[in-house]
């Protein structure tokens, strides 16, 4: 592995770390929604010499000398977030999607005032109000859910719930939704009761990239992403905004939020956005959701239940409640075949956080490993295995033998 006789020679101990995540990822199905494995150039970007610069500010007004080659790492991550989603205005300094959204807080509202997001057991995130995050405490949140019949968005409650709490900002977007998302409907909202829209795409941006998901841009004041999920980046956030706000938003992220940028990964964000610029990134896009897709209607066949019923986007929701079993259980049992998964709570549910009472899986990594529709069947019957056979040693173990087989077919950064 390039670099890693580097490492060694320091600390062989951590080169130990990176050895055993390596054969991790080479040996295990990676079904986390979130997760991805960027191209090599994304890597070896994130690992160069761009990591040492100081570069408080913006190109051409830093607050250190020498900063004039990061400066074109950044006009060129700016330039070209710009022109993959259409936008007016993009910051590519944001440590992560946290920070991403923390940064339009700033922006956009006083201490104390009004936010509405998605609750997060419907599928939302830390970061859109929650009582531990920032976000909650600064701000007055409330939240909307989902129908509890559909499962999907309801956006005669949404407006109902807006009317009656008169939010400043409406967010949209969360962590464990799997459907396509009508941002002109949240638009028609958030004019209904004088709000501004933030979108958190962070899960989807890919999609958006591959012009397989609703484009929220044109909709949305403000829309923040990371830039590691569907979009295969490194891992890191950036925020698009109208022009108006570009400004007081870049402010917010520098100095209000960060200091220094990393502008090594500003840099292999670069890299990355020039990847999903390109024919081929569309195509990984459609097929990710093909797979998804492909990958529903296999655990439907064998009998699990689908959050909504099914799924238009890189991510699934298994309700395990039918089979009286829980997210954590699952997860393990999973993980114990080499197949990696998170648990995760479904709409309505019962179970903590900590318990769930469902499992979440998502198709981009396995996609970007080269597999398809095909694969997706058999994974899907790997796992209707496992939950079907809790603590089977013997399925286990077939179980087992065939990821294994799976997983030969796809070497993953094999010059690595
Ligand atoms: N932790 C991410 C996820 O898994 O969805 C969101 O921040």
């Amino acid at each position: 592995m390039s670099g890693l006789d580097e490492i060694a020679k320091v600390d062989t101990e951590i080169a130990q770390v990176v050895r055993d995540e390596l054969h991790r990822l080479r040996h295990k199905i990676e079904l986390i929604a979130s997760e991805n494995f960027p191209s090599r150039a994304v890597l070896e970007t994130a690992g160069t010499v761009l990591t040492n610069k100081y570069a408080e500010g913006y190109p051409g007004h830093r607050w250190y000398g020498g900063c004039e080659f990061v400066d074109v790492a950044e006009e060129l991550a700016v330039a070209r977030a710009r022109d993959l989603f259409g936008a007016e205005h993009a910051n590519v300094q944001p440590h992560a999607g946290a920070q991403a959204n923390t940064a339009v807080y700033l922006c956009a509202l006083e201490p104390g005032d009004t936010i509405l997001g998605m609750e997060k057991i419907a599928g939302g995130h830390l970061t859109h109000g929650t009582s531990a995050n920032i976000s909650g405490v600064l701000y007055n949140a409330h939240f909307y859910g989902l129908n509890r019949e559909t499962e999907m968005l309801d956006f005669g409650e949404i407006a109902r719930v807006a009317r009656d709490c008169r939010p400043k900002l409406i967010i949209a977007g969360g962590s464990s939704y799997p459907r396509d998302i009508d941002f002109a409907a949240f638009r028609a909202v958030a004019d209904e009761v004088g709000a501004m829209l933030m979108v958190d795409m962070a899960h989807f941006a890919g999609l958006v990239a591959g012009k397989v998901h609703a484009d929220p841009v044109p909709h949305a004041e403000f829309v923040t992403t990371t830039t590691h999920k569907t979009l295969r980046g490194p891992r890191g956030g950036l925020i698009l905004c109208q022009e108006r706000f570009a400004q007081e938003l870049d402010h917010a992220v520098f100095p209000g939020v960060q200091g220094g940028p990393f502008m090594h990964i500003i840099a292999a964000k670069a890299v990355a956005l020039k990847e999903a610029s390109q024919p081929e990134f569309a195509e990984y896009a459609r097929q990710i959701v093909r797979n998804s897709r492909a990958m529903g209607e296999a655990l439907q066949e064998r009998g699990l239940r689908l959050v909504s019923g099914g799924t238009d986007t890189h991510l699934l929701l298994v309700d395990l409640r039918p089979l009286g079993l829980s997210g954590s259980e699952v997860e393990e049992a999973l993980d114990a075949v080499r197949i990696t998964a998170n648990k995760n709570n479904i709409p309505f549910d019962d179970k903590p956080p900590a318990i769930t009472s469902g499992i979440r899986l998502g198709t981009p990594a396995v996609t970007t490993r080269g597999m398809r529709e095909a694969e997706m069947v058999e994974i899907a019957d790997l796992i209707a295995l496992v939950v079907r056979n809790m603590g089977s040693e013997e399925v286990m173990r077939r179980v087992r033998e065939r990821v294994e087989e799976l997983l030969a077919g796809f070497p993953l950064y094999p010059d690595l």
